[in-house]
């Protein structure tokens, strides 16, 4: 997955050229629509001062700011309401969702060290209660384990993104991952709390999520505007819908073969303002939030992290398998309990700024 990151020029005269943020961002569209680009290692491209502090590879940075969050179209869930100002700090996000060829190297350094147990049926956390962390015995399921080793299947395996990982295993990655790099876990996996001031991987809170998909396209429908087609997004297109506008129907053309999940590689369309892709489409995405349909009348206006309790965790941002409805920026899926999965869930992580 680093081709799509590993932004490289050819010429001396185009290495000299310092791209605008913009410019970068929009670079890395085509780059990405491209796909399976092969990395020229002649010239980095340099860092520029819009940049700001340098992200970790595959990982951009959210700055701090405000922005008005909820559904201003009064068309979503009654959960969306109110729309309401939210300041976020400053953090950075994966700029793709977790791919199976990251969950396979981390459940393998994980079961490694006798983290997790894994069977043909499922992979399990060994803290806590064994909460299931992600379902191999669906046929969905691109992850495979042979007894010893995590692998991929062929279909719909290197480079898209996982999918039937549940609420836990996104958060069990999370703590995987940052022991891997040797960070501090943010999550204890006994009763699955967060440590916020910890420096390792988490799930983003829903407001971070959505000021993250929004970008520089605020109060719009869609992180790059208010309607929708098949080039922008791997979502399920339907004409009854005013604003889904694409030329297509149904599930989209390029990745609806053989048998689900339809999910696109990582980056098959162009990134929102901010160099993220796929955040409306592909796979929903886990948030680090219990879901409560009156909580945006009563969170707090800086750095919400959602209520105390609940029966369901929030994903968001639609799937493959999702009408244009659901990948609206401002939708909040409902219903999920943290040990569902599902061949539309995935997720990605989140670092504190500056660690
Ligand atoms: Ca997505
Ligand atoms: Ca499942």
């Amino acid at each position: 997955m680093g081709a799509v990151y590993r932004l490289v020029m050819r010429s001396r005269e185009e290495s000299s050229v310092l791209l605008n943020h913009r410019l970068l961002t929009v670079a890395l569209g085509l780059l990405g629509a491209l796909g399976g680009l092969a990395a020229d290692p002649e010239v980095s491209l340099p860092v520029t001062a819009q940049d700001g502090p340098s992200a970790p590879a595959g990982m951009v940075l959210i700055p701090a700011g405000s922005f008005t969050m909820g559904d201003n179209f009064e068309e979503g869930n009654s959960g969306e309401q109110p729309t309401h100002t939210v300041h976020v700090s400053a953090f950075y996000m994966d700029r793709t969702e977790v791919t199976n060829d990251l969950m396979v190297e981390v459940m393998q350094w994980a079961y490694d060290r006798g983290k997790v147990s894994a069977s043909t049926a499922t992979v399990r956390s060994l803290e806590g209660i064994g909460q299931p962390l992600l379902d191999l015995s669906d046929l969905d399921c691109a992850v495979t384990w042979n007894g010893s080793r995590f692998g991929m299947k062929a279909r719909a395996g290197r480079g898209s993104p996982c999918v039937e990982v549940s609420w836990y295993g996104a958060v069990a990655f999370c703590n995987y991952r940052s022991l891997m790099e040797g960070r501090t876990p943010c999550y204890d996996l006994s009763d699955w709390s967060c440590d916020w001031s910890a420096n390792g991987y988490r799930l983003p809170t829903e407001a971070e999520w959505e000021k993250a998909a929004r970008g520089d396209a605020s109060g719009r429908r869609f992180p790059w505007g208010d309607t929708i087609s098949h080039s922008q997004a791997n979502y399920r297109s339907d004409s009854g819908i005013a604003y889904d506008v694409g030329p297509t129907r149904g599930y989209h053309p390029d990745y609806a073969s053989e048998a689900p999940p339809y999910t696109s590689p990582v980056g098959s369309f162009a990134p929102n303002s901010h160099g993220l892709y796929d955040m409306a489409g592909n796979v929903c995405e886990w948030c680090g939030d219990w879901y409560s349909a009156d909580y945006y009348g009563t969170s707090p206006a800086s750095d919400p992290r959602g209520p105390s309790g609940g029966s369901y965790r929030v994903m968001r941002g639609g799937s493959w398998d999702s009408f244009a409805w659901y990948c609206r920026v401002a939708l909040r899926f409902i219903s999920f309990p943290p040990d569902s999965s599902g061949n539309a869930y995935g997720f990605r992580c989140v670092l504190p700024a500056g660690q």
